[in-house]
């Protein structure tokens, strides 16, 4: 158990508390326990077997008794105790933006809220505007999260399925008789977020291979089970399509149910204007017999086009561009030469300079931006001039002790009137500016873009960080309007940012294609704030593909010369 599982489960703890209405202060000396563990810079298990976990602040005896049964047996009694006693479906309304436990728990006592549905039939009927304490004001804006969340709800983020996606794959490959599995859907077209899981696997006896699947532990319940399809819910809510056909018909199962649904009409279509038939089960003549297909090149290749990757099968356009071999050559992730947005512990980062940079050359970057914080993000401990030289020193013996490139760079504050959080002759210093907004989110479109267009407008920044603020799932993007701003990129040659942590993935991935379209450079940055971080470049590589790009429209796709020729750095 890592520091942030145990973190996730206190977390969860101190909700629980606050929805079963025990008492409050027992909820936040969990969240301050929990906030305390997931900072530590050493490891739980490791501070319980030498009895130091009293050592971690926020952590009294009390607490520290659960997290030796929880990290001892996966959980500990009182949390048992308390997820058994608290509705499952009062915990779905702390998905809703401002929504608390402690609200949630009055709706609960007060109107026997227990659910989302239960929630918003409460709202129709009037009985929470006329709650004390609540008010038409509170009641609409419950009603209007309500609405957004219905929107967002049934998709979760890309990095928070593969974690247990992968395993379950894994798992049904070695289930008996299994051939192989892959994952399907929308997470192999790598989409930022995913509704349902979907697995297709190859074994001679499909029915054999279902029911030990269904029969798995952690399938909560089994929705539909079929000769070659089973569908299910896991104990972690979420629901799993698995198909399980003959050998001979992996491929064209896997494209199927690989989709999207929109490129397989184009296929099926193209195939029937060619005499043949294509479905999951595979490519046939029109009497009926069946074409050989060994990979999924060869559907395509059947269907006079050029082989088309995952990322791009959405119908917006790259059915046209295989027919006329003008595919793009896209981006891999060994064509990433470094990261140019990372932090330290100099803001708000867990790791130092050194150790950012270890473990950069370890990836086999050639160089690596060390970007912290400016100094309005006080909460982020930003850096003032005067600390950001002293940086400047651990910088340069960091770079000159690993023989490893390392440059200078900052994550500039975006203020409100739109003027940056550094004086231009410190930027002038920086090997690369990046600028960001961090505050005022709700400011209406024209100031939140002027706001962004002025920070472009400063010949010293190079780029713009997760330019709409979007948090996956959790917050909608920022109101600035994409079209001026990749239009101004263009003029002031400003990059602008793949932000590839799987919370942002930022800009989307339309966006992103309708910024390379109009000649922008992208930077695919991981904003990591710890060395394991960096490896979400994995996942700004995927926004990537799907927007269409290739190495030569990506800045840190560049060796460490030309980036630094891009840069005018001689
Ligand atoms: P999701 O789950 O909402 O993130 O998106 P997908 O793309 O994974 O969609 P899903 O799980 O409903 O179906 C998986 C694939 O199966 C889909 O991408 C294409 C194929 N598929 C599903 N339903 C249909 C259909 O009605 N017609 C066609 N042609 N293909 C379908
Ligand atoms: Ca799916
Ligand atoms: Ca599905
Ligand atoms: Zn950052």
């Amino acid at each position: 158990m890592t520091n942030r599982d145990v973190t996730h489960v206190l977390l969860d703890m101190a909700d629980l508390v606050e929805l079963s209405g025990d008492d409050p202060f027992k909820a936040v000396a969990y969240r301050k326990a929990a906030r305390a563990i997931d900072q530590y810079p050493e490891d739980v298990s490791l501070l319980m077997e030498q009895g130091r976990l009293l050592e971690v602040p926020g952590v009294g005896k009390g607490i520290a008794g659960k997290v030796e049964e929880l990290v001892r047996t996966g959980t500990f009694c009182l949390y048992e105790e308390l997820k058994a006693k608290v509705p499952p479906g009062l915990r779905d309304l702390l998905r809703l933006p401002g929504l608390g436990p402690k609200t949630a728990a009055q709706l609960h006592q007060r109107l026997g809220v227990d659910s989302l549905e239960s929630l918003k039939a409460a709202l129709d009927s009037g009985a929470v505007r006329d709650l004390p304490g609540f008010g038409e004001k509170k009641a609409e804006n419950l009603r209007h999260s309500l609405e957004s969340l219905q929107h967002v709800a049934d998709r979760t983020p890309l990095g928070h399925v593969l974690p247990w996606a992968l395993p379950l794959r894994d798992t049904v490959a070695a289930l008996p008789g299994v051939e192989r599995a892959e994952l399907a859907g929308s997470l192999r077209r790598r989409r930022d977020t995913v509704g349902d899981v979907d697995v297709v696997a190859a074994a001679d006896d499909p029915p054999a291979v279902l029911a030990a699947f269904a029969g798995l532990r952690g399938v909560a319940e089994v929705l539909g089970q079929g000769d070659s399809k089973c569908s299910v819910v896991l104990d972690n809510g979420r629901q799993v399509d698995l198909r399980v056909v003959r050998p001979d018909q992996f491929v064209t199962t896997l494209h199927h149910f690989t989709g999207s649904k929109d490129h397989n009409v184009r296929l099926r279509a193209r195939a029937k204007d060619r005499g043949l038939k294509l479905n999951e089960y595979g490519l046939f003549h029109e009497d009926g017999s069946p074409v050989p297909i060994r990979s999924e090149e060869e559907i395509y290749r059947a269907l006079g086009l050029a082989y088309i990757p995952p990322e791009l099968r959405e119908d917006l356009g790259e059915v046209e561009a295989a027919e006329e071999d003008r595919l793009p050559d896209l981006l891999r992730l060994e064509d990433i030469r470094g990261d140019l947005h990372v932090h330290t512990r100099w803001s708000d980062g867990l790791a130092t300079v050194r150790e950012m940079a270890h473990a950069a050359r370890d990836r086999g970057y050639e160089y690596l931006a060390i970007s912290d914080h400016s100094p309005s993000l006080v909460v982020a401990g930003g850096l003032t001039p005067e600390r950001l030289r002293l940086q400047w020193d651990e910088i340069r013996q960091a770079a000159e002790e690993l023989g490893f490139p390392i440059l200078r760079s900052a994550e500039v504050d975006i203020l409100r009137d739109g003027s940056l959080d550094l004086p231009d002759e410190v930027l002038a210093e920086l090997d690369f500016v990046t600028a960001s907004i961090h505050t005022g989110f709700r400011q209406d479109r024209e100031t939140l873009t002027q706001r962004v267009l002025r920070a472009m407008e400063n010949p010293h920044v190079d780029s713009i960080a997760h330019p709409t603020g979007r948090l996956l799932a959790r917050r909608e993007p920022y109101l600035v309007d994409m079209d001026r701003i990749i239009e101004a990129a263009v003029r002031t040659g400003t990059c602008l940012e793949i932000n590839a942590s799987p919370e942002r993935l930022d800009l989307s991935a339309e966006h992103a294609r309708q910024a390379r379209d109009a000649g922008v450079m992208i930077a695919i940055n991981t904003d990591a704030h710890q060395v394991e971080t960096l490896e979400d470049m994995w996942f700004g590589v995927g926004q990537a593909r799907r927007a269409w790009l290739g190495p030569s429209q990506v800045l840190n796709a560049r060796g460490l010369p030309a980036l630094l020729d891009y840069l005018k750095i001689t």
